[in-house]
């Protein structure tokens, strides 16, 4: 065996190799692919490229409630918001190369199988702690608060928009009882809490175990990044995790004594990779078990760093109590990126998204992949910024792969009329430059494996800036007339320089490979060049091979270009700074008679159903003390009618009727926004104010 194989992770039978699921509730945008997609897709591309057995798995996370928020927003049902992302999301995975074996959807009747039996495998082996415990309890949205329902102060770090199970800021992770100052991102009201029973996860039974599985033994190979979050928390003391959520939107708990209740989208998403990995297989006719069941294999998982606690604590432990699975042998998370210093955020439409950037930059899919990988936030947060952008993209892609590509495959086809020349006496600098080549495998290969990918990128590059000297320094186009012979063994060793890169880029460029590779036209040579035999053999084009003509590899990028992205980004601002501010224009003021005129009073809704063929209204019935009122009320896009049964409003009972839809609408029910633009009920305060009661 050659010293070039001791270093694949001792040559395990198999890897499987998971990416982060991504929320269906938005686009993809340039900090998924920098943290996530793109070092998982050239690891993976790596494996396959050393011909080892590997399994790519992603899919989407369609369950939690950040999908359940952006459905109420928008007056759509979480499946309509789902299917819609779900697409859009594996498109753009697509566009941009990210070669998933599998990707599949926690939707999908295969992942709601998988979950429920696993959950029900603890649940039968008393895994779990069944506890009534008090959680958070919105009255005015009459819902329990969990996870993005509820924001509030990190008790960790102190962080004011913390979320009900995870603070973003420090990465640490809790039950929404814990939080400092709940407030309910439903309605904005403060909690109370009401007793519910949950299955709790009792994290701290593991604790001597994560001393020894994380603490011990992945001391050194995990990033320190992630080893010492996992510290941190390990060293915190490990409390039971609530995986039960009293939602509607996510896999029903599938034990006795659960109505209305799902897994915890973090408990049910983790599980996504299996049964992700179970379609795969029953597609191909595979088995899927040893790929999560076997101790030969290398489970690898690819996340952001807010995800470390899901995916080194809680689904670890969920796997060790479940007792036939393997447990990750690594979890390299990536820092976040930012963009122009700022930190990369949906609701304030502050990214890159993926679909955009292909409108922009037309087929620039491996411009992005390249400079994404070469200031990946790899062990802190990292700035992206376009004029990085436009310098990596001309300085490096265009000026020396590009230029070096289009100069050998343009003097090729000048000299010698596409057809790879003879060559004699190599001098002492060609023998050299051919043994570099062999070196190149090695070297890029020992980064990819310890999971830097932006030194292999940058290795990947070096072997193109060995290219380009070498033929800036030999000058074949000064000397053609008066030396031939040492042209041609020039552009010979030039381009087994070229052929090798074209492997070599695969990782990085697969698009740009692809081009190289037909220009070379690789299809045609008896023993296409690899991996593994670029490490023994650097002559892999032979005399007399034709080669393609070929587009140049690059172009460049003007300033106008990325002067516009900046000028988009400027006006995202002003529509954020306006969105803050903005406070609809004040009404001129009025006598107080015509504010005593009118007849304010608390109500409670005592029926509710949607107006037949509108879909914007729903008809209520409301308790206003001295009798029930008809009130046609334009809320059904925000609230589904069961939602609004029992809750308390302020009714302006003395509104002339009007007829709508045929119904006679007596009077009208305030309402107002909340700051992510859902509808509210403008409530009586909670003093239990008997209905009728005058509000003035
Ligand atoms: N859906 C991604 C996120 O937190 C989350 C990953 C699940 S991986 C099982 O943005
Ligand atoms: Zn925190």
């Amino acid at each position: 065996m050659s010293n070039f194989d001791l270093h694949i992770f001792e040559m395990p039978k198999r890897y499987t190799v998971t990416a982060a699921l991504p929320y269906t509730n938005g686009p993809i945008h340039i900090g998924h692919l920098a943290g996530v997609y793109v070092p998982s897709d050239i690891f993976v591309r790596y494996l396959r490229l050393r011909g080892r057995d590997v399994v790519f798995i992603c899919g989407s996370d369609e369950h939690g409630v950040p999908i359940t928020i952006r459905a109420k927003k928008e007056g759509k049902t979480p499946q309509e918001i789902v299917d819609f992302f779900h697409e859009n999301i594996r498109n753009s995975f697509q566009e941009f190369g990210i070669s998933f074996d599998n990707y599949s959807r926690t939707s999908d009747p295969i992942h709601h199988s998988t979950a429920s039996e696993f959950f029900a495998k603890l649940n039968a082996n008393q895994k779990f702690e069944e506890t009534e415990s008090e959680q958070l309890f919105d009255q005015e949205a009459q819902q329990f608060l969990a996870d993005r329902f509820v924001i509030g102060t990190c008790p960790k770090c102190g962080h004011t928009e913390s979320y009900g199970d995870q603070c973003e800021q420090c990465g640490t992770s809790h039950n929404a009882t814990d939080l400092l100052n709940p407030k309910s991102a439903l309605s904005g009201s403060k909690p109370i809490v009401k007793l519910t029973k949950h299955w709790f996860l009792p994290l701290n039974q593991y604790t001597d175990f994560f001393k020894k599985w994380i603490l011990k033994d992945h001391k050194i190979d995990w990033k320190s990044n992630v080893y010492g979050q996992c510290k941190s928390w390990i060293d915190d003391g490990l409390k039971p995790r609530a995986v039960t959520r009293d939602l509607d939107w996510g896999v029903p708990v599938p034990v006795p004594g659960a109505a209305g209740k799902v897994l915890y989208v973090w408990f049910d998403a983790p599980i996504g990779y299996i049964s992700s990995t179970k379609e795969w297989a029953e597609r191909l006719q595979k088995d899927w078990r040893p790929y999560w069941q076997d101790s030969d294999t290398e489970l690898i998982h690819f996340i952001g760093k807010d995800n470390i606690v899901f995916h080194c604590i809680i689904f670890p432990a969920m796997l060790k109590a479940e007792g036939s699975y393997i447990l990750p042998t690594n979890v390299p998370a990536n820092e976040f990126l930012n963009l122009e210093g700022q930190k990369l955020s949906t609701s304030k439409n502050w990214a890159v998204w993926l679909p955009d950037y292909l409108v922009d930059f037309p087929n620039q899919q491996d411009v992005l992949r390249y400079v994404l990988t070469a200031n990946a936030p790899e062990s802190k947060d990292n700035d992206f910024t376009w004029s990085d952008f436009q310098a990596r993209n001309n300085n490096e892609l265009v000026a020396i792969f590009g230029n070096f590509i289009n100069r050998v495959i343009v003097l090729v086809n000048k000299y010698y009329d596409n057809a790879v020349p003879q060559y004699d006496v190599l001098s002492t600098e060609d023998l050299e430059i051919l043994e570099t080549i062999k070196t190149f495998p090695d070297i890029i290969g020992k980064d990819i494996e310890a999971y830097r990918f932006r030194a292999a990128s940058q290795s990947m590059m070096n072997l193109a800036r060995l290219g380009n000297k070498y033929l800036a320094d030999a000058e074949p186009w000064k000397i053609f007339k008066t030396d031939p012979h040492r042209v041609q063994n020039i552009m010979f060793v030039a381009l087994q320089i070229a052929s090798a890169l074209a492997v070599l880029a695969e990782p990085f460029l697969p698009n740009t490979s692809m081009k190289l590779k037909n220009a070379l036209n690789f299809n045609a040579l008896k023993q296409k060049p690899n991996w593994e035999s670029l490490h023994a053999e650097a002559i892999t084009i032979p005399p007399e091979h034709e080669l393609h003509n070929s587009e140049l590899l690059f172009s460049k990028i003007e300033d106008s270009q990325i002067e516009y992205q900046l000028q988009k980004l400027e006006q995202r601002k002003k529509d954020n700074q306006a969105e803050s501010k903005k406070i609809s224009t004040l009404k001129e003021p009025v006598p107080f008679e015509s504010f005593k005129a009118m007849d304010l009073r608390v109500g409670t809704i005592v029926e509710a159903q949607k107006m037949p063929k509108a879909n914007k209204l729903l008809v209520l019935k409301v308790d206003i003390g001295s009798e029930v009122r008809t009130i046609v009320s334009g809320i059904a896009e925000h609230f589904q009618p069961h939602e609004v049964i029992g809750k308390q409003v302020t009714v302006l009972i003395n509104l002339k009727p009007r007829l709508l839809r045929g119904v006679e609408s007596q009077g009208m029910i305030l309402m107002t926004e909340n700051q992510d633009g859902a509808l509210v009920f403008v409530n009586p305060d909670k003093q239990n104010s008997p209905n009728g009661a005058e509000i003035a």
